[in-house]
């Protein structure tokens, strides 16, 4: 795998779970900034190149043939594969980092995404859909933090693909208006170690784009 583009903006925590597995690995790719505040991703331009719409996109060539990918959970896999990094170790512990990644996808990204756009860059949320999501999101973190009142990592002994692709909007705690430390202190913890491992930067560090505005 050579030539490594990620389409990525800092905002966007689906971005940096693909963006920090990238460095984790100290894989060189190159960022592609995705204008995602001025509709890109509703371009006809964008939709070629992802007709989801939707960032990130890895870009990269194998075999002389360049390919593009798209899906953060798809991208970890295919970047786990690649590198033999933050994998499992047998069909028992891939199947786990799956049944996480797709808890993630659902339900604790998806509600945290959304709550957190919401409150911090859009600033317009109707307070009772405001209340729905942060209850949603708050019930995804309580199984996250049981699940880890009794393990390091989310899916296994070792960090997985689940731990990179779960912690994607957990470093904007601050916008998300949730003091994690009081509330989930094993969720704190495990950002923790995520961080320690060599090459982690924060998504304000890793990705191009502007930080929006503290709320
Ligand atoms: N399930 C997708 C979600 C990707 C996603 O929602 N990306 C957002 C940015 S974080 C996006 O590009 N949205 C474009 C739009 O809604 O127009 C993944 O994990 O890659």
């Amino acid at each position: 795998m050579d030539d490594i583009t990620l389409y990525c903006f800092a905002q966007s925590g689906n971005s940096y779970k693909a963006a920090l597995m990238l460095n984790l690995c100290a894989l060189p790719w190159t960022p592609r900034f995705v204008d995602y505040f001025n509709g890109e991703t509703r371009s006809e331009a964008y939709r070629a190149v992802n007709p989801m719409g939707e960032a990130p996109v890895l870009e990269y060539t194998a075999d002389g043939r360049r390919e593009r990918v798209s899906q953060s959970g798809v991208i970890l896999d295919l970047l786990a594969g690649a590198t033999g990094r933050f994998g499992w170790a047998d069909e028992a512990g891939r199947r786990e980092v799956l049944r996480w990644l797709l808890f993630d996808n659902h339900k604790f990204t998806s509600y945290t995404a959304t709550y957190r756009w919401l409150v911090a860059i859009a600033r317009n949320g109707d307070p009772a859909v405001l209340e729905f999501l942060k209850a949603r999101m708050l019930g995804a973190f309580a199984i996250a933090e049981r699940q880890l009142g009794t393990r390091d990592w989310i899916a296994g002994a070792q960090p997985t693909i689940a731990d990179l692709s779960m912690c994607g909007y957990l470093y904007f705690e601050d916008e998300i208006g949730i003091d994690l430390g009081r509330e989930f202190p094993n969720l704190k913890r495990w950002l923790g170690r995520i961080a320690a491992l060599p090459g982690w930067k924060h998504p304000y560090d890793l990705m191009p784009g502007q930080a929006p505005a503290r709320p």
